[in-house]
C-alpha cells in the first residue's frame, strides 16, 4: 500500500496520539504508523503484573483539551496499566484518532529525497508512505534491552520481557520463576509474582533505591480542587524543574542546616507520604555528594529495618548516588524479601555463567526455573530511533551520525535530516520531566512550527550544525552541574554494551520550554529555513 500525506508520525503512543491531534489542528493530513495492535505505546506493551505509572494520575494526563481533563475521572493516585489503557482508549475514540493510524505496521526505513523535499517511509508490511514531514514519536522507553546471556536461547521454559508482555494474563501459580533486573519494572512485578509463584529467584545487578509509592484511591476532594483550576495547576507544574508535583515545593535549604533529629523527622514525613518526594526534602542532594549521602543513608536505614535477614538487607542496599538512576516507586518491595519463597542472587559479584534448558547458573550456584522474566529495561531514548534505517540528505545515516553519541538541536531536529522532528528526543527534558508535559510541549511546538512553515511558504526546516553543537555542549554543561551523571544509568546509555556514554536528557523543563518558545517567536534561529522554489516563468 502506498500513500501521500503532509506528515507521517511514527508511533501511536501518548506522543503520537497528541501529535496527530495537533497536526490536524494545523490543517494538515497525517498518517500514523504503529507497530502495535493498538494505541498506547509503552502502556500497550507493558502489561506485566504490577505495571503502574510512577507519576501521579492528575499530572500524567493530557492537557490539550480542557473538556477532556474535566471529564475524565482518575480512580487511583497512580494509575495502573489497565486504567491508563482505558484512558487511551477513551482519547482515541473521543478525538476519532484511529482513522489515521495504521496498526501492526512497523517502520523499518525512511529516506529523504532532496529534489522533492519529501520523505519516503517503508514498513515491514511493504507499505510505502511519502510525506513532507516525519515526526518520530517512537518513545524513550520502547526498545527492550535483552541481554545476551550465554545459553539463553536454549531455555525450555517461558521467557518474558516486561516491555513485551503477552496480552493474556500469565499464571505463575506453582511455578519456579526467575526475574532478572531490579529497576522500576522489576520492583513493581516482583512483589506480585512472589505471591503467586512457588519460588522466586531475583537476579540483581545493582540494587535500586526504592521508595514507597503510597498508591491509594485518589482523594475525590483533591481531584475536585485541582479540576477547579486545572490550568493554574498545569502552569504551576511547568515552573518546576521536573514539570510536576508543584503541590510539594522543594525545600531550598541545605540538609546541613538541620539537626540529625530534624532531618529524620522530615525524611520520615516524606517516606510515609509516598512518591519521589524525599529528594525534595532539601535543596542540595542532587548537587552535593555529602548531602546526597545523608538522604541515601536514610533509605539504607529503612532497608535494614524492613528486611529481616541482615545478609539479604546488605545485598539490597545501594551504594551509588541516590537519584542518579531513576528512583523506583513500589509498595511492599523490600518486604517481599522476607518471604520464604523468595531468594536474592547478587549477579554483580557472581555473574551469569550459563542458561541451560532448565536452569540459570551464576558464580554462586544453579537455579532450576520454569519461567524467566527479563525486567532488564530499554535501550533508552535513542534505541527505537536507531533501530530504524533513517537516511537523510545525501544518504546520511542517523544511526551512523549518532555512533559517537546522539546530537540534536533542542532534542527536536538533527542537521542533515530536514523536516524530521524527534519528540522527546535526546537533548530535551523527556524522562527527566513528567513525560506527558514534555510531550505536550513538543506536540504543540511542532504543530505551531508546521503551521508557520505552511503559512509562510517554507519548504524545509533543518537544524544547523552550529546550533546542534552548541546545544550538545549546553546539555552536557547543565548535567555536569548535578550528580546525575555520576553512575552507570540508562540516562547515559550505560546499560547497553557498546553504547556511547553521553548524558542524553536535559535537566530543567522550565528554562527549556521558555527557550523553545523564544526560538519559535523569533523566526527559528538555529534552524535553516528554505522557501518553496519560485515557479519558473513561462516563456
Ligand atoms: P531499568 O530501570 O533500566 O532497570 C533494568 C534492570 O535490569 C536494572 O536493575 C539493570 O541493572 C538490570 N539489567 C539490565 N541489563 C542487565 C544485564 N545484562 N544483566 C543483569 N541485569 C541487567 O528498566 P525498567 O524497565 O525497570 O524501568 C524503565 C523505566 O520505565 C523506569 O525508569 C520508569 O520510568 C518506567 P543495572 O542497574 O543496569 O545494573
Amino acid at each position: 500500500m502506498t500513500g501521500k500525506f503532509d506528515v507521517v508520525i511514527v508511533g501511536a503512543g501518548l506522543a503520537g496520539m497528541q501529535m496527530l491531534h495537533e497536526v490536524r489542528g494545523a490543517g494538515l493530513t497525517a498518517q500514523v504508523l504503529e507497530a502495535g495492535g493498538g494505541a498506547g505505546g509503552t502502556w500497550y506493551w507493558n502489561r506485566y503484573p504490577g505495571a503502574r505509572c510512577d507519576v501521579e494520575s492528575l499530572e500524567y494526563s493530557y492537557q490539550f483539551s480542557a473538556e477532556l481533563q474535566q471529564d475524565w475521572e482518575w480512580t487511583r493516585r497512580y494509575a495502573d496499566q489497565a486504567e491508563i489503557m482505558r484512558y487511551i482508549g477513551h482519547v482515541v475514540e473521543r478525538f476519532d484518532l484511529a482513522r489515521d493510524i495504521r496498526f501492526h505496521t512497523r517502520v523499518e526505513a525512511m529516506a529523504y529525497d532532496e529534489a522533492d523535499a519529501t520523505w519516503t517511509v517503508r514498513t515491514d508490511t511493504g507499505d510505502e508512505v511519502v510525506a513532507r514531514f516525519v515526526i518520530m514519536a517512537t518513545g524513550c522507553l520502547s526498545e527492550p534491552n535483552v541481554p545476551d546471556i550465554p545459553g539463553v536461547k536454549t531455555f525450555a521454559g517461558d521467557i518474558l520481557h516486561t516491555g513485551r508482555w503477552p496480552r493474556e494474563p500469565v499464571d505463575f501459580t506453582g511455578k519456579r520463576v526467575g526475574v532478572i533486573g531490579t529497576g522500576s519494572s522489576g520492583v513493581q512485578a516482583i512483589p506480585i509474582i512472589a505471591k503467586a509463584a512457588a519460588e522466586l529467584v531475583v537476579f540483581q545487578r545493582t540494587p535500586a533505591y526504592t521508595l514507597p509509592a503510597g498508591d491509594e484511591p485518589l482523594d475525590p476532594e483533591l481531584q475536585a480542587a485541582i479540576k477547579a483550576d486545572y490550568a493554574g495547576f498545569r502552569a504551576r507544574n511547568n515552573e518546576v524543574p521536573t514539570a510536576g508535583l508543584s503541590r510539594f515545593p522543594t525545600n531550598p535549604n541545605s540538609v546541613f542546616l538541620f539537626s540529625a533529629k530534624e532531618r529524620e523527622a522530615i525524611f520520615e514525613h516524606f517516606w510515609n507520604r509516598g512518591g519521589p518526594l524525599l529528594l525534595r526534602a532539601f535543596g542540595d542532594p542532587l548537587v552535593d555528594p555529602a548531602a546526597n549521602e545523608v538522604v541515601a543513608e536514610f533509605v539504607r536505614g529503612r532497608i535494614r529495618q524492613i528486611v529481616t535477614d541482615p545478609e539479604v538487607a546488605a545485598k539490597l542496599t545501594p551504594t551509588h548516588v541516590i537519584g542518579c538512576k531513576r528512583i523506583c516507586l513500589g509498595d511492599g518491595y523490600y518486604e517481599t524479601y522476607n518471604r520464604p519463597n523468595v531468594r536474592l542472587v547478587d549477579i554483580a559479584t557472581h555473574p551469569f555463567e550459563e542458561i541451560t534448558p532448565t536452569s540459570v547458573r551464576t558464580g554462586e550456584g544453579s537455579h532450576e526455573l520454569d519461567v524467566l522474566v527479563f525486567a532488564t529495561g530499554y535501550d533508552a531514548i535513542t534505541g527505537a530511533l536507531s533501530r530504524i534505517d533513517v537516511r537523510g540528505r545525501d544518504g546520511l545515516s542517523l544511526r551512523e551520525a549518532w555512533l559517537a553519541g546522539p546530537r540534536t538541536y533542542l532534542g527536536l531536529g538533527v542537521p542533515g535530516f530536514p523536516n524530521l522532528f524527534t519528540m522527546t528526543g535526546p537533548g530535551s527534558p523527556s524522562v527527566l520531566a513528567n513525560v506527558l508535559v514534555a510531550i505536550h510541549q513538543h506536540a504543540t511546538w511542532i504543530g505551531e512550527c508546521l503551521k508557520h512553515l505552511a503559512d509562510n511558504g517554507i519548504r524545509t526546516i533543518e537544524a544547523t550544525p552550529e546550533a546542534e553543537h552548541a546545544w550538545g555542549q549546553h546539555v552536557s554543561d547543565v548535567a555536569a552541574q548535578t550528580l546525575l551523571s555520576s553512575c552507570g544509568s540508562w540516562y547515559l546509555g550505560a546499560n547497553i554494551p557498546g553504547k556511547k556514554r553521553v548524558f542524553m536528557p536535559l535537566v530543567g523543563f522550565p528554562d527549556y520550554a521558555k527557550k523553545c518558545a523564544e526560538i519559535a517567536a523569533t523566526g527559528y534561529p538555529g534552524f535553516a529555513l528554505a522557501h518553496d522554489p519560485v515557479p519558473a516563468t513561462q516563456s
